[in-house]
């Protein structure tokens, strides 16, 4: 059943107005005797935790010394020196299960939520995750010598993996993998902090999804800077957590709106430039949250000068999302004392106003209210700020030592061990996938199971409409895995009622409920995003772009989200998402480009192609079960096809086809074809010509695979055959089957007749479909490129120019 919301012309043309509610500025009217005198305490002793822990690295990046230990720290270090109270008051009101996500500028919320987390865990929690985390390799070093308590050793524990990570050590939370920008620790409710400015903005939502989805408690922060509010993903993120199928269509027992707070970290400044006054007009951040929403975000502005009103607004905004009316927004005023990095000269603001931050300055302003109060002794202060210091530096020292804390060894591959992961599926959140009625009723496998799944059908060619064909490969796989695999959901544009943009998911509208598979908003960058989000918290993800085209829309999440995190994390953390992108054609320059290359080129994705129906259903299936992010191209061209290929059809039953291994499309001994994509079928079309005009035999082995891919097949091919000719329907310049041709010649050097050829689309716009023909491999062009630069074929006149000259003419004009 498609939902239905009605929407009636008498309505929508009656005159009214958009109203507004007022939005708090520093409306907070707690006081200290809000709170124990432990806790604040506490506070007070974060906040100075925090301080000394970025002024040791200050003063090493600038003066290469720290109360006498001489340290050359080479990475970055981005102080938050002056926002330690709005760090301390976010952390302090979150529970261990609470998820925050950051930015560049973190260490202090990083140590901030892991105080917090350290307070609120059990002793035996404490001990077990010390001891688990990485098979005790952080404790170890921290355990020598120490005889204070669980929480003591925890709190060393914590800020030893903190300094080790920046300094790049094998004991930091991460391996030195990670390091200052992105320092993280998910046992404390830690998650990825981005140096890609905004970036936890379109990703911290798909955590906050996972939440709602599976049934989890806690919320999630994104803590995002004043700048970052420029940013588009931040405002896609903010549009897909806001969406109002989570309160109107979805089941209200997983708990209504995403549980997420977007918390600007306001101090005023990008590196130089200011959002207020220059770069931006909003005048208040706050203010963003009234476009969102009627709701409005329940934004406030609150005072992160001072920890208390964050608390108080954290506490209160929490139990919003507790009631499934999020998301919230809030704008946190504070200021950064220090530099955007030490190497900063603070050229874009004055002395005087440095200076009067320095004078209203958080920790001494709630040391002097503390003593006032006489809630607190100086002396107590004291005592509590003077411990965590020497702890701190006590820490410092260890991280810096290389022998107790080594670095991964100069010849390591542990950059690439760690890229994909060879766990299987990451522990389950639910236990029994939910459906919405038993598959045998379902729609679609009722049509599906009337199609024939061979090449002929008793001797005959298979009509289209009766041929099980790539679409319904593709849903059998998926239909697997939603059967199997409880936390896995699939999102994207279109993707429910109208059954996905090509239909794929046609029939699971009636299967699943919608909180499994959903319509997003137009937001390539927040799909793929919250992808990442889903899957760094446990789950499964699929994620679909319409167009291989829109891939631009959500670079960022693709290149450096998506295919970085599981590296960052020395393999901590796993990124099961399948990104199904579609590539297209008849639509012309920015519908029909196959993009294959640019995920190529990217470390840590697996980037396949599928061009069969039993390819894509065992690929597909493969993907679904690896913890690896899977960039999933789908021709459009293909969509349609029949299995042509595999004599005995497509199994009804599961199978997997290991993704890195290319596949014989077509036996022969005279000359090898590598493919990728649709430019198979090009490819057999060539193959025949070849065959009837020339008894030329080629062998077609389609790559299926740009990354990995296992060339010892392809090498065995070349040996045999001793030419090569490369196709894909991607543009000549830069194309994956040059990589593949390049490693083939070193490989096969000595049993090559002549170079590799490269066959791609012409180095141009994509033209209108009338003309595609001028621009995409065609059958003629591959035959005149193996007559022109592999071997003559006798009697052929060539039609199209695949001559060495135009390879030098059209690159000296650069098309
Ligand atoms: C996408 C992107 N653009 C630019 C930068 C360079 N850069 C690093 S920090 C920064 C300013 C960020 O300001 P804001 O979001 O307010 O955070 P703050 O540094 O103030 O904590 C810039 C421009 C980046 N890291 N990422
Ligand atoms: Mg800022």
């Amino acid at each position: 059943m498609p939902k239905s919301i009605l929407i009636e012309p008498e309505k929508v043309f009656a005159p009214h107005s958009i109203r507004f509610t007022d939005i708090p500025v520093n409306a907070h009217s707690g006081s200290l005797a809000d709170h124990t005198p432990e806790d604040l305490l506490h506070i007070y002793q974060d906040m100075c935790a925090i301080r000394e822990f970025e002024t040791i690295l200050n003063e090493i990046k600038t003066k290469g010394a720290y109360k006498g230990l001489t340290y050359n720290h080479a990475g970055p270090a981005h102080l938050s020196i002056g926002q330690e109270a709005a760090a301390v008051g976010m952390a302090f009101a979150l529970d261990p299960h609470d998820h925050v996500f950051g930015s560049h500028r973190s260490h202090g919320e990083i140590l901030a939520k892991g105080f917090s987390a350290i307070r609120k865990l059990t002793d035996a929690h404490l001990l077990d995750i010390m001891r688990t985390y990485r098979e005790g390799a952080i404790l170890r070093p921290v355990e020598k010598n120490h005889s204070g308590s669980v929480k003591a050793l925890a709190l060393r524990f914590f800020i030893y993996g903190a300094y080790s990570e920046i300094f790049a050590r094998e004991t930091g939370f991460n391996r030195g993998l990670g390091g200052s920008m992105h320092a993280f620790f998910a046992p404390f409710g830690i998650y990825p902090n981005n140096a890609i400015v905004g970036g936890s903005g379109s990703i911290a939502p798909g955590a906050a999804l996972f939440k709602r989805v599976n049934r989890q408690p806690g919320i999630v922060v994104a803590n995002i800077g004043d700048a970052s509010f420029g940013c588009g993903p931040v405002w896609e993120g903010i549009t897909f957590s806001a969406m109002d199928q989570y309160r109107n269509l979805w089941d209200q027992s997983l708990g209504g709106g995403l549980p997420i707070i977007f918390n600007c970290m306001n101090n005023f400044y990008g590196m130089g430039g200011q959002p207020v006054g220059e770069t931006m007009a909003v005048e208040f951040i706050a203010r963003i949250g009234a476009g969102v929403n009627p709701e409005q975000m329940h934004a406030e502005r609150i005072n992160g000068y001072d920890p208390l009103p964050v608390i108080d607004a954290f506490r209160r905004k929490k139990r919003i999302l507790e009631e499934g009316r999020g998301p919230v927004l809030l704008d946190t005023v504070t200021y950064r004392i220090s530099g955007h990095s030490p190497s900063d000269a603070s050229s874009y603001r004055s002395k005087e106003e440095i200076e009067r931050w320095q004078q209203a300055d958080s920790i001494p302003a709630f040391r002097a209210r503390l003593l006032d109060s006489a809630l607190l002794t100086s002396n107590a202060l004291d005592a509590a700020r003077d411990s965590v210091e020497s702890a701190i530096f006590e820490m410092f020292q260890l991280a810096t030592d290389l022998e107790a804390s080594p670095r991964v060894p100069i010849n390591s591959e542990l950059p690439g061990e760690v890229m994909f992961s060879s766990a299987g599926l990451p522990a389950r959140a639910v236990a029994v996938p939910e459906l919405l009625q038993p598959i045998s009723e379902n729609p679609r496998v009722k049509q599906i199971a009337g199609k024939i799944r061979t090449p002929t059908d008793q001797g005959q060619p298979v009509p289209k409409m009766k041929a099980f064909n790539v679409r319904d490969a593709l849903f059998e796989a998926l239909l697997h895995g939603f059967t199997t695999d409880p936390t896995m959901i699939a999102f994207g544009e279109e993707n429910r009622d109208w059954g996905g943009a090509f239909a794929v998911y046609r029939g699971l509208t009636e299967l699943l409920p919608y909180h499994r598979l959903f319509n997003t908003s137009i937001s390539e960058a927040a799909i793929v995003g919250a992808a990442v989000g889903y899957a760094l918290e446990g789950g499964r993800a699929v994620a679909e772009l319409m167009y291989a085209d829109f891939m631009g829309r959500a670079g960022d999440e693709i290149f450096n989200q998506l295919a970085k995190w599981q590296a960052m994390s020395a393999g901590q953390l796993t990124m099961p998402v399948v990104l199904r992108i579609s590539v297209g054609s008849k639509y012309g320059a920015q519908h029909s480009q196959d993009w294959t290359a640019l995920v190529h080129h990217i470390p840590g994705l697996k980037v396949v192609y599928p061009v069969t129906p039993y390819d894509a259903k065992g690929m597909m299936n493969a993907a679904l079960a690896g913890a690896d992010p899977v960039i999933f191209l789908e021709s459009q061209k293909v969509y349609d096809y029949g299995e042509m290929f595999v004599e005995t059809g497509v199994p009804q039953e599961y199978y997997e086809i290991d993704l890195a291994e290319p596949s014989v499309k077509r036996p022969g001994r005279d000359l090898t074809i590598l493919t990728l994509g649709p430019a198979l079928y090009t490819a057999i079309a060539a193959a025949d010509t070849l065959k009837q005009k020339h008894g030329f035999e080629a062998e077609i082995m389609d790559l299926r695979a740009a990354t990995p891919l296992n060339y010892e097949p392809l090498v065995a091919s070349v040996r045999k055959t001793g030419k090569l000719l490369l196709v894909s329907d991607a543009v000549e310049r830069g194309n994956v089957m040059h990589t593949v041709a390049a490693n083939l010649t070193q490989l096969c050097f000595d049993h090559l007749d002549g170079p590799p050829v490269v066959v791609g689309a012409r180095n141009w716009i994509t033209p209108a479909a009338e003309l595609e023909t001028l621009f995409f491999p065609q059958p003629a062009w591959l035959i005149d490129a193996i007559h022109e630069r592999i071997l003559p074929l006798k009697g052929h006149k060539p039609t199209t120019n695949q001559s060495l000259a135009a390879i030098t003419a059209r690159a000296r004009q650069g098309t």
